[in-house]
């Protein structure tokens, strides 16, 4: 619904602007009101561009985050602002959220779900000699249970903590197989985890990318001595986050979109006698092409950002005093939007700006010391749920600058992602406070995940992501995330499956995680942060500390290639499990629709018998 009057505002400002900018003012004419009430649970209108999201610093009391319904919307309220509050934290703290459920038709939250309405299992992929086995999946219906994932968190996977495995609550109108309507989480937020930018959104399996596209999505900010120092040398910041809404993509049937191969039900290419151990991933039953993804709609701290040349009056207008400079915390909370982000002037040129974190991590070497500073006009990709920490600085006075994300290539059976304008920058006339010098900011702190690179890897593993479209009455994609060894299978993650990895506490690995698919993919482990070795084979000259990767679309390399027909994408990163963050990890797609869909695993850590682990 959205979409389509995003779509209007594209077709009406290619005859003139001026007319896209009466109907942004006729849209505004609904005045934003972020109180919640009994007639509006989440408020009423949507934010004029620029619009500042609240931000709350919770005492050692904690804070209540009430999930609430009006129709197809959720919200968080947080003292009776239905806006999700900004959380700030700080290291070595206990950070306390109750959540409470009132969440009140789960039917809603079922229409807003990914295609399909499954009664009986999709059809199976043809299995041949050689090819991992494929299980159907079944769509999960939504049930109107949410709960709290701590996004990039280093605590433990384990109540009252970053459990999402166990711990749900009951919506209003039933039971839902919780036992609970609310839940209090106490996350010890430890004092050597990376400072910056995290956020929280729902991860009840099967239900999280509709709670998300629905309005449950907020910022967490950790902070520590760094930013002590920069509020000391006077750098203002803004936090910026992208939301994505019901668009197209949502609750379409795939049909026109599905090119599989025609399915038999017989065991295509058995033969009499012992079958070969599995070792390969079938690519030709992919999701091929798709001709009819739609154009994600997505949104600047709550306001629609429109497609095409939208007048600057649709956009955020951001002041940075002239000579100064600001510090941007920028969340991709889009459930499945890429975005590729940079800073241009009004012509498209490309303007440096400074990156000093990623995924809540600010970038530094393997010890812990920050990285020279790094000013660049490189655009930077921001998968689903990562967050890029910049410094940017005043355009010369009376000039314009632009926050712009570029065109992403998904790859054939990904959503079109267009360039589009986020907002527009202006110096201001206020003089800026003089700037100190960075000391503290730039001084060596090494954290939880510093000397990850000089580790022992201790086993390497090779993870493969897939997916097959299954024609039918009822049209459905099954995505995987398998381990890639002798006889394994692959099938849809369902709540309750045992850990398909485990391990021991303080070991160290190294995974390569193949994209066999024709689209992108954002591989993400809860817990940790791991840093990027490679990606497609190429070595990364200083490897990031992520949480969350774009792992590219395979290639089509033909059928005498050496290779094989088909090269996956492919990341190495390397990782480690603390003791500390001892129990089972999840770890998957978050593009929240194959997630929900199977793209998910759990890893167990077994603590270490003696607490003697390497950290
Ligand atoms: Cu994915």
């Amino acid at each position: 619904m959205k979409d389509s009057v995003v779509r209007g505002t594209i077709l009406i400002c290619s005859l003139t602007c001026a007319a896209a900018a009466a109907a942004a003012a006729a849209v505004e004419a609904t005045a934003f009101d972020a109180r919640s009430t009994s007639a509006a649970p989440c408020g009423r209108g949507t934010p004029p561009p620029g619009h500042t999201i609240p931000e709350v610093r919770p005492s050692s009391g904690g804070i209540t985050l009430t999930v609430r319904q009006d129709g197809d919307r959720l919200c968080y309220v947080v003292n009776g602002i239905a806006d999700a509050p900004v959380i700030r934290a700080r290291l070595g703290t206990e950070l306390t959220v109750k959540l409470q459920n009132e969440i009140t038709d789960p039917a809603a939250i079922d229409a807003v779900s990914g295609p399909g309405k499954l009664a009986s299992p999709n059809e199976p992929v043809p299995n041949s000699d050689g090819f991992y086995p494929v299980m159907p999946g079944m769509r999960h219906p939504a049930t109107g249970a949410t709960n709290l994932h701590v996004h990039g968190f280093a605590v433990p996977p384990i109540k009252p903590q970053d459990d999402v495995l166990t711990v749900c609550t009951d919506p209003a109108s039933g039971p839902a197989g919780c036992g609970q309507r609310n839940f209090t989480y106490h996350y010890q937020v430890p004092a050597n985890m990376p400072e910056g930018l995290y956020w929280y959104h729902p991860h009840v399996h099967g239900e999280v990318q509709a709670q998300m596209l629905m309005g449950l999505t907020g910022a967490i900010i950790v902070e520590g001595p760094r930013d002590d120092a920069r509020r000391a040398a006077g750098i203002e910041e803004r936090v910026l986050i992208v939301r994505q809404t019901p668009d197209l993509d949502a609750g379409k049937t795939q049909a026109a979109a599905m090119t599989a191969a025609p399915l038999t039900t017989a065991d295509v290419g058995r033969r009499p006698g012992p079958r070969p151990v599995a070792t390969e991933i079938d690519t030709a039953h992919e999701l091929l092409c798709n001709r009819n993804s739609a154009i994600d709609a997505i949104t600047l701290n709550g306001t629609p950002v429109p497609l095409g040349d939208a007048p600057d009056s649709a956009l955020a207008d951001i002041k940075i005093a002239a000579g100064g400079k600001q510090l941007w915390r920028i969340l991709n909370a889009a459930t499945d939007a890429f975005l590729d982000l940079a800073i241009t002037d009004a012509s498209g040129q490309a303007l440096p700006f400074e990156v000093i974190a990623r995924d809540g991590s600010p970038l530094t070497d393997d010890a812990g010391a920050i990285l020279p500073s790094a000013q660049t006009p490189q655009s930077q990709l921001v998968p689903p749920s990562g967050r890029l920490e910049i410094l940017v600085e005043a355009p010369p006075s009376g000039t314009k600058a632009y926050l712009v994300t570029h065109a992403v290539d998904t790859g054939c059976a990904g959503d079109r992602l267009p360039e589009r304008r986020l907002a527009v920058i202006e110096a201001s006339p206020a003089t800026p406070a003089p700037v100190a010098t960075l000391t503290v900011a730039h001084s060596k702190r090494p954290d939880l995940f510093s000397g990850l690179l000089t580790q022992h890897t201790d086993r390497e593993r090779i993870i493969a992501l897939a997916e097959y479209p299954r024609p039918g009455s009822a049209d459905q994609i099954d995505f995987y995330i398998v381990e890639r060894r002798p006889g394994a299978v692959l099938k849809p993650y369902m709540m309750g499956d045992r850990p398909a990895i485990t391990v021991k506490a303080g070991t160290t690995e190294e995974w390569i995680v193949e994209n066999w698919t024709n689209e992108l993919h954002a591989f993400h482990i809860h817990q940790v942060h791991f840093r990027v070795l490679e990606v497609d084979g190429r070595s990364v000259d200083i490897p990031p500390l992520l949480d969350v990767v774009n792992v590219p679309y395979a290639t089509a390399t033909g059928y005498h290639s050496k290779e094989g027909p088909v090269r996956p994408g492919r990341v190495r990163i390397k990782l480690t499990f603390p003791p500390a963050l001892a129990g089972d990890i999840p770890f998957h797609c978050h593009l929240a629709d194959h997630e929900d869909n199977g793209m998910m695993a759990v890893l167990r850590v077994l603590p270490s018998r003696h607490g003697a682990g390497r950290h």
